[in-house]
């Protein structure tokens, strides 16, 4: 067989759909209650006895954590746009192969907090990057991997405002705070047309309830969209606990 010429690209994207655990992913804007529904995820989960993982993006090892730290302080951003978008995509990849994809691998749920539609939100619509670029990063980053459901957390920037400030107490007034209610407003946009066009993997939430109604929902969906894993997991449970019970009369 004849190498591949080192300037073709690959027509066959890295193998990373082999895996038993899901993965769920929360989008929104800023303050829209992501961190908070992660969290009521994770409980859940963990009532029916499924493994799970909480992480964010970007971030979620400790390499990409210190990506995230300098991505978000914005000393990359005197290098454009571009450059930004390939740091954020080096960032996901150190997350996937050092805990997504392995987690998923040994059948861990995983659920986190911002990933693949923030980028197409900040990056393609803020920053005005070119959807190819974007899409040719996303396959570098995932291959054929792709969130099994992502919940994208919608709330009007007047709440998320409101949220901001009280969240805040005494402290300065962040960015978002200061007066980019326009800014916000692209951005809750940008993440709606996503939940639109990705029907089949991204549901829309209104994230201006309460948080445990919020989160009851939440729930309500996984069941519902993921019932068969849900029940495979459980499945898989029982028969293990069955093969660590002694057999009794087994000599
Ligand atoms: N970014 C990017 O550019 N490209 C990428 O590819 C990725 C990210 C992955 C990361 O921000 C930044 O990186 C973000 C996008 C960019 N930049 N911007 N600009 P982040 O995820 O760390 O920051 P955030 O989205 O601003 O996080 P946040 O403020 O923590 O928001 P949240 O997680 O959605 O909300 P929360 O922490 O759950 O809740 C906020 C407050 O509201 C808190 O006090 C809660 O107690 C309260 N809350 C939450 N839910 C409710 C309800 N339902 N009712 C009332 N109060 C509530």
């Amino acid at each position: 067989m004849s190498e591949p010429h080192p300037l073709s690209l690959s027509e066959n994207p890295l193998p990373r759909r082999r895996r038993s655990g899901c993965l769920i992913t929360l989008e929104g804007g800023e303050g829209s209650g992501k961190s908070t529904q992660v969290a009521t995820i994770r409980r859940m989960l963990e009532a029916v006895g499924i493994e799970v993982i909480t992480t964010r993006e970007p971030g979620g090892t400790p390499a990409a954590e210190a990506l995230r730290e300098t991505l978000l302080a914005g000393t990359f951003r005197k290098l454009g746009p571009e450059a930004e978008a390939v740091l954020f995509a080096a960032a996901r990849i150190i997350h996937l192969d050092d805990l997504i994809v392995p987690a998923l691998a040994a059948g861990t749920w995983v659920v986190c907090d911002r990933f693949i539609d923030s980028t197409r939100v900040y990056q393609g619509l803020v920053d005005g990057l070119d959807p190819h670029l974007l899409d040719l990063l996303e396959t570098v980053a995932l291959g054929a991997l792709r969130p099994d459901l992502t919940l994208v957390l919608d709330v009007d920037a007047a709440i998320a405002l409101q949220r901001a400030r009280q969240r805040r107490g005494a402290a300065s007034p962040d960015r978002f705070e200061a007066g980019d209610i326009a800014r916000y407003q692209r951005i809750q946009a940008g993440f709606r047309e996503i939940a639109a066009r990705a029907g089949e993997r991204c549901v829309l939430v209104d994230g201006a309830r309460p948080a445990d109604v919020v989160g009851h929902e939440i729930e309500n969906l996984i069941a519902r969209r993921l019932f068969s894993r849900l029940r495979r997991e459980k499945w898989r449970k029982h028969q293990d606990a069955m093969a660590e019970t002694p057999v009794h009369g087994a000599s």
